[in-house]
């Protein structure tokens, strides 16, 4: 079989294509990627355990905002990156200026560091899509990697900004011009002047590129935003699930048996040497109260709920703990991440922060936590330790 010739960059006739769209299409995926890379240092923030300094715990829905934001700025990118490349991409086939040394390295060290930006893009909008549908077909840390490669990608993007900055200026200086007559183009009769016989409009690309990104947002959104799940026909979490929270690890899942969970179940409280064991009637009998709080999970969705339980710092009384000690929360799960997670003082003192028993006027269902499970303002839902059997000061 003959191999097809490999084409120029001139073989590439679009009259869509153009810098001076390439660069209001830019524009808008810089954004795009400025917004999700913010927010993403801020999930990375959040998740940290040993932070020199804490994220607040107010407001409470902090973190639900800011990974909302984070998932969909990754998703309104994702359009718009396509856009992009498709614009540009017949300057791969340029010519390479052979024979002449510093031109020729010039446009190799161009060609290298944007082959960097576009696999980091890629790599970052295609593991952020997965992680957010709950799909993890690999094998390395998500979050480490997807954290790492976030500063190649937006190291990159900066020296591509800074590169181009003369060609994105100069496009800027117009308006975004509409295809001249390509007389390859027109009609061989009539006239050729109409511009409905070229086929769409650079503004029109640029238009439709906007309104997928928007769709693509609107069709993810129903994850966060409780009036669009209706229409959200991508959002992996729509609200549903047992009491009207959806279930991210159920307890089969974690490893929980009903039976260690039943009327044997005791939380144990623990400070050095001093131990206390309570049931969970005797948690019921404590003074209960009730706070709406979200679960905001890392994977962009998120739900509230009202909760009624023990307050924690109560809890926490009866064993001493100093005010300011963290604590480590262990769970009875068997298996998995997250089985066991530490809160800081500032989250475990809280006075919003409980022991939950009850979600919506019910007890707990055991994939939401049952017998107890911990609740915190502006805290992300991997830290929302359900099962919990022993609270311990950390020394
Ligand atoms: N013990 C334990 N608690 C856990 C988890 C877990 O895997 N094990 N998953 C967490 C995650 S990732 C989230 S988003 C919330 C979800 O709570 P829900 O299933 O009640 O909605 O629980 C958190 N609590
Ligand atoms: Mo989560």
């Amino acid at each position: 079989m003959k191999r097809p010739p490999i084409p120029t960059e001139a073989a590439f006739t679009s009259p869509l294509r153009d810098p001076r769209l390439t660069a209001r299409i830019g524009t808008w995926l810089g954004i795009a990627f400025g917004l999700c890379f913010a927010t993403g240092l801020v999930s990375h923030w959040y998740y940290l355990s040993d932070a020199p300094f804490f994220p607040p715990v107010r407001p409470i829905w902090g973190y639900r905002v800011t990974q909302g934001v984070h998932v969909l700025s990754g998703i309104a990118a994702i359009p718009l990156l396509l856009v992009k490349l498709w614009s540009v991409y017949p300057k791969l086939f340029g010519e390479v200026p052979v024979g002449r040394l510093r031109p020729l390295l010039v446009n190799l060290a161009e060609k290298a560091s944007i082959a960097v930006l576009v696999a980091a893009s890629i790599f970052q909008l295609a593991t952020g899509l997965a992680n957010q549908s709950q799909w993890y077909p690999w094998s390395f840390s998500f979050r480490s990697t997807h954290y790492a490669v976030a500063w190649i990608a937006i190291g990159a993007l900066v020296v591509h900004i800074a590169v181009k900055l003369p060609i994105i200026r100069e496009a800027y200086a117009a308006p975004l011009p509409e295809p001249e007559d390509n007389p390859l183009l027109a009609p061989v009769s009539g006239n050729a002047s109409t511009r409905s016989d070229h086929g769409p409009s650079r503004r029109t690309l640029l238009r439709t590129a906007l309104l997928a990104s928007g769709v693509a947002v609107v069709a993810a959104a129903g994850n966060t935003v409780p009036f669009l799940r209706k229409v959200s026909v991508f959002a992996a979490r729509t609200g549903e699930g047992p009491q009207g929270v959806p279930v991210n690890r159920s307890a089969q899942a974690a490893g929980v048996l009903a039976s260690v969970v039943g009327p044997e179940f005791r939380l144990t409280l623990a400070h050095g040497d001093r131990e206390v064991t309570l049931s969970r009637d005797q948690l019921a009998s404590m003074t209960q109260r009730t706070h709406e709080l979200p679960i905001a999970c890392v994977e962009g969705w998120s739900a509230s709920g009202s909760w009624t339980g023990v307050r924690f710092s109560e809890l926490l009384d009866l064993v001493d703990a100093p005010a300011d000690a963290d604590l480590r929360i262990r769970s009875l799960q068997q298996r998995g991440a997250f089985g066991v997670t530490r809160i800081p003082a500032s989250f475990a003192r809280d006075p919003l922060t409980l022991l939950a028993l009850r979600l919506n006027g019910e007890d707990l269902t055991i994939d939401h936590g049952s017998p107890c499970r911990l609740i915190a303002p502006n805290r992300p839902g991997v830290f929302q330790t359900k099962w919990v059997s022993r609270i311990e000061v950390v020394a």
